[in-house]
């Protein structure tokens, strides 16, 4: 037996949250990344350069974050961008006009907006489908399908999609499988095991944890994809400056602690709003009602942070709840260890047709919680406190 340390890349999920991609700094010993505020970098010779040439291009900040999320979803090569959206844009910049792309109907509203009302004038083509149903997947390929578009568990309606189905279908189409991870995390689920192409990330959500910065990522194993990519991330140029870099780097180290609580605090919440008198229906994938919890208890380590409910009240009375805590603070956004409470229908999934919400199921009363790390006694009472009073109790 050799006495030698193990290498990081054999390491454990929280060890390599900490270190991959990373070492003290050779010069000064800094054990943390430092920021490099340089946009561009001094060459020996004409294009004789150390690995850096200009920022846009790649930025060390930035490849130690690239390496630190490829490492902790399983994949070789990670793609840094300045917020999700970037990230999406670049997978959708790999198709060329007359492409048909599949989709899950239940999708991030700002992601629905982006196929449809930006990519659909270039000529590209999609369907949204119910995910959930592996043979209506297939059913929506047609010859002309390149992509398979999927989040799990989907934003706002925690549907947990089948990866292993989904890699089958892709495969039989021969398509590209995407598959956004932001609410998971790798953490909690690593779709490349399961024979995704390519994983998406807004890094703004439970990977920055902290809701002081927005960014975006892919990551995938192929090598020529990732070239592909990189010359989109480069041509384009929506690259996160190498702060924001550090800020999520800062945030990985500690996501499986950060999860691991989030999935608790969640659990112990939907099974209480399940129990409650006013609360009509409660979506979270911990729960033993939840349609796929046995695929979410197989497929996931745990249910994470995200929980969607329904009140048995108006619209108006919705309005009021979402409008009356004291410790959720009303906002979009997720992930963060505060927690936030929103009400889809008008704020994350307003750029979606009312009439093809609804068909997914996204009504006018259904409220989404992201929840955070404060103490879930603080957290239960607060929304006990704003029902009661939501419904005039
Ligand atoms: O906001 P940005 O970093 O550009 O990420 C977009 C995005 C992509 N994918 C998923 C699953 C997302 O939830 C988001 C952003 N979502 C919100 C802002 C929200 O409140 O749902």
């Amino acid at each position: 037996m050799s006495d030698d340390p193990p290498s990081k890349d054999d390491t454990e999920f929280a060890t390599r949250a900490i270190h991959a991609g990373q070492r003290p700094d050779p010069e000064t010993g800094a054990v943390m990344t430092p920021i490099y505020a340089s946009s561009t970098f001094a060459q020996d010779g004409p294009g004789d350069h150390r690995g850096y040439e200009y920022s846009r291009t790649g930025n060390p900040t930035r490849t130690a974050l690239e390496d630190n999320l490829a490492s902790l979803e399983g994949g070789e090569y990670g793609r840094a961008f300045a917020s999700g959206m970037a990230a999406i844009n670049t997978v959708l910049n790999l198709l060329e006009a007359g492409d048909h792309v599949v989709v899950g109907e239940d999708v991030y509203g700002g992601t629905h907006r982006l196929f449809t009302e930006v990519y659909a004038d270039y000529d590209l083509r999609f369907s949204f489908v119910d995910t959930t149903d592996p043979d209506a997947v297939a059913e929506a390929v047609t010859p002309a399908t390149e992509l398979l578009w999927i989040e799990t568990p989907t934003n706002p309606l925690l549907q947990v999609i089948d990866l292993d189905a989904m890699a089958e279908v892709a495969e039989a189409a021969d398509a590209l499988l995407a598959v956004d991870n932001t609410f998971a995390t790798p953490a909690l689920q690593r779709p490349l095991e399961y024979g995704a192409d390519i994983v998406a990330h807004s890094l703004t959500k439970y990977l920055g944890g902290h809701s002081d910065v927005v960014g975006g990522a892919l990551i995938t194993d192929d090598q020529e994809l990732d070239e592909r990519l990189g010359f989109y991330q480069n041509s384009v140029g929506a690259t996160p400056d190498p702060f924001a870099c550090f800020l999520v780097l800062r945030g990985t180290k500690t996501l499986p602690v950060r999860m691991e609580r989030h999935s608790e605090n969640a659990r112990t919440l939907a099974a209480w709003l399940e129990d409650h008198p006013a609360i009509e229906r409660v979506y979270y994938p911990g729960l033993e009602s939840h349609p796929q919890h046995e695929l979410a208890a197989r497929q996931m380590d745990a249910f994470g942070g995200m929980v969607s409910f329904e009140l048995d009240g108006s619209l108006e009375a919705t309005e009021r709840l979402v409008s009356g805590t004291e410790v959720f603070t009303l906002a979009e956004s997720l992930g963060g260890v505060e927690s936030l409470l929103e009400q889809p229908a008008t704020m994350t999934h307003a750029a979606v047709p009312r009439e093809q919400r609804l068909e997914a199921g996204v009504t006018d009363g259904l409220v989404r919680v992201s929840v955070g790390l404060e103490a879930i006694e603080d957290l239960r009472a607060d929304l006990a406190g704003a029902i009661d009073a939501a419904l005039d109790r």
